[in-house]
């Protein structure tokens, strides 16, 4: 692929965490790096893993394919390959391949001088996931706690593991993460149509000002955060729902083992009703 005529200008040198120069360039319109090389030989062989995993199994569709965690019965063992041990190292895969993923990023925006925002948002996705695969599996003390990998097993395991709580709905966290989910939801639907109606422009004529974007809002509500307050206000809410999907999880089991729709008995019985 040709170079870009601007692209001269931001292919800078340095800003690398590790290796120095040696891994400092791209191929055609990627930038490498030393976690480029991490990220590319850990996604690789997570997926040769898969395949190899999927295998063992009784089926090739797709959607019936599962790479199943260790039973529960395990607990914390590290285990053969064909009783867990595959689900094990196909995180531990992952896991690599996210955070090197994320360092790259990392890299990039130090050689551009920009700030960590993207990192650090694509984060609290690699925390969420962790969560999951980690931190609640040790904190109950089985790996066998985790997800298996397949597309209907995993929507198996959320419906279970909703119902061992009774109603997954009533987790107080849940809620608050749906919340957060939604009103992201809002923000971007409001922030892309916003901008397109004051950009999207007929031909030939000129597109709208942020002044102009302000005062529908101001005319509309009486209030506008601003063209980098929505950036900010849209940011702050999906790391939000992130974070708080994740602190769902750690409720449900490590803090709490009951039914969440008796969880709110506490609140049908405070005095301030009778
Ligand atoms: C805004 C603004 C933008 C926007 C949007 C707003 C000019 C281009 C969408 C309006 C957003 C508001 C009032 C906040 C809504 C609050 C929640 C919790 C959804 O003012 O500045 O920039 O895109």
């Amino acid at each position: 692929m040709a170079l870009l005529s601007f692209e001269r200008k931001y292919r800078v040198r340095g800003g690398t965490l590790v290796g120095g120069d040696l891994f400092d360039f791209w191929v055609g319109p990627f930038y490498v790096g030393f976690f480029g090389v991490t990220a590319a030989v850990s996604a690789l062989l997570g997926t040769l893993l898969i395949f190899a995993a999927a295998a063992q199994g009784p089926t090739w569709n797709p959607l019936l394919i599962s790479i199943d965690p260790p039973p529960i019965e395990a607990g914390l063992a590290l285990m053969p390959l064909n009783e867990g041990g595959y689900w094990q190292v196909i995180t531990v895969c992952a896991l690599i391949a996210f955070g090197s993923w994320a360092l790259r990023q990392v890299e990039i925006a130090r050689k551009l001088g920009m700030g960590l925002h993207v990192p650090v948002a694509f984060s609290f996705a690699v925390f969420a996931y962790f969560t999951l695969v980690v931190i609640r599996p040790m904190w109950l003390g089985a790996w066998g706690h985790g997800f298996p990998y397949g597309i209907f097993t995993h929507l198996d395991w959320v419906s279970n593991t909703g119902y061992q709580y009774a109603s997954f709905h009533y987790n107080p966290l849940h809620m608050v993460a749906i919340t957060f989910f939604f009103t992201t939801c809002l923000a971007l639907a409001l922030h892309g149509a916003l901008v397109l109606s004051a950009v999207n422009v007929p031909k030939d004529e000129e597109v709208k000002s942020p002044e102009y974007e302000d005062t529908f809002f101001r005319d509309f509500i009486g209030y506008s955060i601003g063209t980098l307050g929505i950036h900010r206000l849209g940011l702050l809410l999906a790391l939000n729902a992130a974070f708080w999907s994740a602190m769902c999880m750690i409720l449900a089991g490590p803090l709490y083992q009951g039914s969440f729709i008796e969880w709110w008995d506490w609140w049908k019985s405070i005095p301030i009703w009778s």
